[in-house]
């Protein structure tokens, strides 16, 4: 199996004025991505806004990503769905444009019971050749119990790995104990190298979309055992996320990328536009970075 340790970006959407997805700006920030040096991208995931797209529009940027990059770097296809038949279907797809891994986030909305989260994961599991990365996050829909499901499931050759977004570090330390080895991604940027720290092979990222050159120094600093350099790092990128939280992290994303030159537009409704003061603060980001 291919080596899927490294740091992936969480590929923003860009809407245009009239909020249909503008393939011509996610073509140039794939561009930026890749240029960056990070290893891949993690496409229609959360930080893609895929619970606000229709899955037609979810299956268009699946394609759109997997020809634009042709290969050059690896690719994680989002296909997590409140329904598991939306979710299956994209896996296929997924699968026909070539991506290299399925992930997706546990079934939302409905309080599922573990029994049904588990089923929903089989499914997609059998539906495809492709390995599994299973995206915790808690935060997002409720569910806890990922850690016990992962266990119950550990038998699955296709079951790769985790994307573990919560401040739960011990469980994600745990996910790398299993019986047999996952794959483990850090899912909070601002905590890249304490992940790693705890076992993590690397991190997926939103910020990763503008910090790209600073996300990699930091990967490659603690892999050389550098943790000094690591830290210091760290703590730029942190005070560039602390600044972008009261306004909100995609939006904000999405103005300063704008400022670099990739019109991204605005996060889809119910997100409300940047606010002017959020505008402000992005360009200084956007300036100092420049
Ligand atoms: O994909 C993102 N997760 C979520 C990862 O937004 C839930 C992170 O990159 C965060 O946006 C970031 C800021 O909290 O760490």
């Amino acid at each position: 199996m291919k080596d899927f340790s490294g740091v992936y970006a969480a590929l923003l959407t860009a809407f245009d004025e009239k909020g249909a997805v503008n393939f011509d700006a996610v073509g140039k920030l794939v561009e930026r991505n890749i240029a960056s040096g990070l290893d891949g991208m993690y496409v229609a995931g959360s930080s893609g806004e895929a619970i606000l797209m229709s899955e037609e529009e979810r299956i268009a940027i699946l394609e759109f990503v997997a020809k634009k990059t042709a290969g050059r770097v690896k690719l994680i296809a989002h296909i997590g769905s409140a329904s598991t038949d939306s979710a299956v279907r994209m896996a296929k797809c997924a699968e026909k444009f070539g991506y290299d891994a399925i992930s997706a986030v546990a079934p939302y909305y409905y309080a599922f019971s573990k029994e049904a989260v588990k089923g929903y994961y089989s499914d997609i599991i059998n539906s495809t050749s492709l390995p599994m990365i299973i995206y915790n996050f808690p935060g997002a829909n409720g569910f806890g119990g990922m850690l016990e499901l992962v266990d119950e499931l550990i038998d699955n050759p296709k079951l790769m790995g985790v994307k573990h977004t919560s401040v739960n570090l011990f469980d994600l330390e745990r996910f790398k104990h299993l019986k047999k080895p996952l794959v483990v991604f850090n899912g909070y940027d601002e905590m890249l190298i304490a992940g790693l720290s705890m076992g993590a092979d690397g991190g997926i990222g939103s910020t990763y979309n503008f910090l790209g050159k600073e996300i990699v120094a930091i990967y490659k600093a603690f892999k050389a055992g550098d943790l000094k350099t690591a830290q210091e790092i760290q703590t730029k990128v942190n005070r560039i996320i602390e600044t972008m939280i009261p306004y909100g992290v995609f939006a904000m994303e999405k103005a300063v990328l704008t400022e670099l030159g990739i019109p991204m537009g605005d996060c889809r409704k119910p997100f409300l536009p940047l606010s002017e003061e959020g505008k402000a603060a992005a360009k200084k980001i956007a300036a100092d970075l420049k």
